[in-house]
């Protein structure tokens, strides 16, 4: 599977500042460099560290009430599983150490459907979180929002990277882990059902998802033509599942008095 998410488009409903007197003149204003760093493509830079270091991860300003964040692939896929790395250090400006708690209540939607909330309790969030997406589904734009004021005091959405993850042709699935079937002409199938969009190569069985030969007894094209009458039955260790002829070529050992290989249909 692939990430299709890095360096789309984005959006990021605020940006957090924070602006005070240095304690020391002389010093630079460390809080501001947040500002500087802080765009949407922080979320979708491709560096999945969870520590916020420089442009890595986005965050929203404290008075923002309807922080989100989104990311638009800049076409549908079929979207097998979405990962959010949350922001997951300490440093020495955070008195509440614990950036996990950033990320409850987070709500991950696919074109404005909601497919996953962070729980409310921080001991049930990872640092990176895998949502499977099953069955896949498709989608254009990924939106993450923060809403439901857990906790008034932090309610920033703030996080390091999104990853959307398709599957890579020849494969489907929420896992991208089943292998398409015999697709006509070698087309990909669809990645969340396997089927195939313009049925199946000659030989294969249009049920299922093209992962099967013709049924005994006949072949080719959707399995519509029947093995010649003179196919012998037994044996035929050269055909796959031991078929009446093969499921391609229609070819079969013959019984006798039908020619030795071929068709076996008296021409
Ligand atoms: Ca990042």
């Amino acid at each position: 599977m692939h990430n299709v998410a890095v360096n789309k488009t984005c959006t990021l409903s605020s940006y957090f500042y924070y602006t005070h007197k240095p304690r020391n003149p002389n010093d630079n204003d460390e809080y501001a460099t947040y500002h500087e760093n802080n765009t949407c493509h922080a979320a979708n830079n491709g560096n999945t560290s969870t520590n916020y270091g420089k442009g890595n991860c986005i965050f929203t300003h404290w008075g923002d009430k309807n922080p989100n964040w989104t990311v638009n692939l800049g076409q549908s896929y079929v979207i097998s599983k979405i990962t959010v790395y949350a922001r997951n250090t300490t440093n020495e400006y955070t008195y509440n150490s614990d950036h996990l708690k950033r990320m409850r209540g987070v709500m991950v939607a696919i074109d404005g459907g909601s497919v996953y909330t962070f729980d409310s309790d921080v001991k049930n969030i990872q640092p990176d979180t895998d949502i499977f997406l099953s069955p896949p589904r498709s989608g254009q734009e990924i939106k993450i929002t923060r809403q439901n004021q857990v906790d008034e005091h932090y309610n920033y959405l703030s996080f390091c990277e999104v990853q959307v993850w398709v599957c890579d042709d020849e494969y489907y699935g929420t896992n991208c882990t089943t292998q398409c079937g015999n697709c006509k002409n070698g087309d990909p199938c669809d990645k969340s059902s396997g089927e195939c969009p313009n049925g199946c190569q000659p030989g294969w069985s249009p049920q299922q998802q093209c992962d099967r030969p013709c049924r005994t007894g006949y072949h080719g094209d959707m399995c519509n033509d029947k093995c010649g009458r003179g196919c012998a039955t037994q044996p035929c260790p050269n055909y796959v599942g031991c078929l009446e002829c093969d499921p391609i070529t229609g070819d079969c050992h013959c019984r006798d008095g039908w020619g030795s290989v071929g068709k076996c249909n008296g021409e």
